[in-house]
């Protein structure tokens, strides 16, 4: 007889993300429970991440997933046919061993995460229990969200250097209020930009995409729309910005193209302590490069016991460089994105390591989404500080708050907001 837990069907198919490009949905089955998961794809990506299997030729800019859906229905499905579904270390490991590779070139990081979802979600179907149910029963926390008020960077086509401009409402009484409060500051902020002849669009992850001339003029324009919102800066509501520094980096230094200037490591070190002091900025994720361990070092030093420093490329979800990064203590934070690691159990290894280390953690989506909202299970279910999700437009976004909200309210009384410990350890 089938056990209920038993994988008897593995399929892939091609779907759309935010940003039209073809991206990577797996269906597994057993007898009694179907899950499905898909595939998140980055812009500004880290080069240790694992790789996503893109067709290239004319199709879609290249991008189309047309070989790594046939991974899934082929190789994929071979190795998994059979399996207990409940058993995702086992099915992980499949998928590296048919792989071959360290970052999933073979079969595809597209591929791969979303198989490793998808059996997450069919074994939490089988025992009729959601998600993060599923992951820890025991789970009570719900995380603090950073919500995107301004797009720039990669997400922007370079308009403002600055890449993420979000706020942290850490002095909300509960998730649901901190979204409410960060839709009022969003809307205040989008007032601020019309105005001023300043609103330019939307950026990839539903912020406003602002025609600033600089990127302090941003910030300046973020402490108004919190205050605009009748909220106080710095006291009830943070700052956090995500400088995707990797992206800025030149032959000559560190360039805000933006403004017209390129500084030297020291003074880009320099331009970055003055805007740490001069505004009520709670968090930092990749303030400098990569491959600049340094630069990292540096900045998590001068300010790592007022200021959340979160390593995002410089780390890639990767168990051995949070762990590293731990001893450097080159940050005090790691950004967590599955497909960046390409399986759940080496995106838990790295939130694991980070835990263990005494780091933050925050539980991340990417720039190109979908609706699937695996990524709020895996907060609460892992028991994540932070969710990190872009802005509170375009539904690929609002799919991953309004399910974070509905676990709020599942969990009722014993359910417990972060707040502002959901920045990490450090900063309590
Ligand atoms: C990041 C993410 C989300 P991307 O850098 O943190 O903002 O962007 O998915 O493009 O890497
Ligand atoms: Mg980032």
């Amino acid at each position: 007889m089938t056990d209920s837990h038993e994988i008897v069907a593995v399929r892939g198919a091609r779907r759309w993300d935010s940003r039209g490009r073809p991206t990577v949905e797996v269906e597994i089955r057993t007898p009694v429970g179907v899950g499905r998961a898909i595939a998140p794809a980055g812009a500004s990506t880290g080069t240790g991440e694992a790789v996503d299997l893109r067709d290239g030729g004319p199709g879609f800019g290249g991008m189309d997933v047309a070989t790594a859906v046939r991974n899934v229905d082929t190789v994929i499905a071979k190795a998994l046919l059979g399996r207990r579904v409940d058993d995702q270390a086992g099915i992980d490991t499949a998928l590296e061993s048919v792989d071959g590779t360290s970052s999933f070139a073979s079969i595809g990081g597209n591929a791969a995460v979303a198989t490793s979802m998808a059996a997450a979600h069919a074994a939490a179907a089988v025992e009729g229990v959601p998600l993060w149910r599923h992951l820890n029963p025991d789970a009570r926390q719900l995380p603090l969200p950073e919500i995107q008020i301004f797009g720039g960077g990669a997400h922007a086509h370079g308009r403002i250097d600055l890449q993420d401009l979000m706020v942290v409402p850490y002095g909300a009484s509960s998730f649901a209020e901190a979204v409410d409060w960060a839709v009022e500051i969003h809307r205040a902020g989008g007032r601020w930009l019309d105005d001023r002849g300043r609103l330019a669009g939307v950026a990839d992850e539903g912020g406003w995409w602002p025609a600033f001339d600089s990127n302090v003029q941003a910030l300046d324009a973020l402490v108004a729309a919190i205050e605009g919102a009748g909220l106080v800066p710095g006291d009830q509501v943070g700052i956090s910005i995500d400088v995707a520094s990797t992206q800025l980096v030149t032959a000559e230094g560190y360039s805000l193209a933006s403004e017209g200037r390129v500084l030297d490591r020291d003074d880009w070190r320099a331009e970055l302590l003055t805007w740490l002091s001069k505004y009520p900025i709670a968090s930092i994720e990749d303030p400098f490069a990569e491959d600049d361990p340094a630069g990292m070092q540096s900045i998590t030093t001068a300010v790592g016991e007022r200021v959340q420093v979160v390593g995002d490329d410089f780390l890639v979800t990767d168990a051995k460089r949070v762990r590293a990064a731990a001893d450097d203590r080159s940050v005090n934070s790691v950004l967590i994105k599955p497909n960046q690691a390409g399986t759940l159990t080496r995106a838990k290894a790295a939130f694991d390591a980070a835990a263990a280390e005494g780091l933050g953690a925050i539980v991340s989506a990417r720039s190109g989404e979908t609706e699937d909202v695996t990524i709020a299970h895996l907060a609460v279910g892992w028991g994540s500080g932070g969710f990190k999700v872009g802005s509170v437009t375009r539904s690929e976004r609002t799919a991953k708050w309004n399910e974070m909200m509905r676990i709020e309210e599942e969990l009722g009384a014993s359910g417990r907001f972060a707040g502002r410990a959901g920045l990490g350890p450090w900063l309590r």
